[in-house]
């Protein structure tokens, strides 16, 4: 049995579900919301760049797209500048009824990560600009962590392999006690970069870190999913990150598309019967979903584990 079962019936949001013009559905982050389901995806226009569109469910499965998008890029301000190419990749983190969007700002100067914050997914502040170019994949944990908010992220400087790095704030908008906390492992499937993917997940035995690793072949990189568990009180820590995969493009609508063999996840959800919801991008064209049971991620970390730097 697989560690991650594919809904029956992905794509579960695809751009024929969308009721304005898009070119694809994918890199959703997706929260509870008054026992609701809400997806927040990103699509492309046919410009190539990108803006955020929002879905509601009851199971988790089944999705409609409202009217019009969530989120497009700013039209004024300092928002503006930072997000003039578009809006990627977003993430939500429910701290005190407060979800916390954290997406990449695309521009002429880079890739930034900016924070928004909502209480009803009605009113939206962009809040700040939460990292200096080039950033990607920021997940905020669900919980402060002794007094203060962490983060994980992936910068994407010169110096390489990419990794994961840990930051705190006391007030969500000026980080810092940064350090890498996880690096790519050498001739591995995840050896060119890695990047967090989910908020982090909170189990007994510590923090659930579902992230996308890549692996450059001569025709090109595949993105897969793998996982790792962080300490509960010093998420700086890391117990175990699992030697092999979790999730590799193995369907058609994952090995085809806008960028082929990609598995991305920017959202999971834990329900109360001890399962996760994952959802993942597919070959950055449309949304899918799958079921894995806690334990086993967690066992899968512990057991039979790589090294984390
Ligand atoms: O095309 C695959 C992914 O490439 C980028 O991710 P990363 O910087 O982590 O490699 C992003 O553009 C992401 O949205 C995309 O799915």
């Amino acid at each position: 049995m697989p560690i991650i079962r594919r809904y029956e019936k992905n794509p579960i949001l695809t751009k024929e579900d969308v009721p304005y013009p898009v070119a694809t559905v994918h890199n959703a982050g997706i929260t509870r919301y008054n026992d609701r389901y809400i997806m927040i995806f990103r699509s492309h226009l046919t410009s190539g760049r990108s803006i955020l569109g929002l879905a509601e469910s009851d199971d988790g499965f089944r999705f409609t797209v409202t009217e019009k998008p969530f989120m497009t890029p700013a039209t004024q301000g300092i928002f503006q500048v930072y997000e003039e190419y578009g809006i990627e990749d977003p993430r939500i983190t429910c701290i005190d009824g407060e979800y916390l969007i954290t997406y990449s700002a695309y521009s002429r100067y880079g890739a930034r990560i900016a924070l928004a914050k909502t209480r009803d997914f009605n009113k939206i502040e962009r809040f700040a600009l939460i990292t200096e170019a080039d950033y990607r994949n920021l997940v905020i944990f669900p919980e402060k962590i002794d007094g203060r908010y962490a983060r994980l992220d992936r910068p994407h400087s010169g110096i390489t392999p990419w990794s994961i790095w840990i930051s705190y704030s006391p007030d969500l908008k000026y980080w810092g006690g940064s350090r890498l906390i996880m690096k790519p492992a050498q001739y591995h499937w995840d050896e060119m970069k890695i990047g967090p993917g989910a908020p982090p997940i909170k189990t007994d035995q510590g923090w659930l870190n579902i992230y996308h690793g890549v692996f450059q072949t001569m025709a090109g990189c595949v993105y897969r999913l793998g996982v790792a568990l962080h300490d509960l009180t010093n998420p700086s820590i890391i117990r175990g990150v699992s030697d092999g995969w979790i999730l590799q493009p193995e369907e058609e609508y994952e090995i085809t598309g806008y960028v082929p063999n990609v598995v991305f996840t920017c959202g999971a959800v834990p329900e109360s019967d001890g399962t996760l919801k994952i959802y993942w991008g597919a070959a950055d064209t449309v949304m899918c979903v799958g079921t894995a049971d806690i334990n086993d991620l967690v066992d899968l970390c512990l057991k039979n584990p790589r090294a984390a730097v």
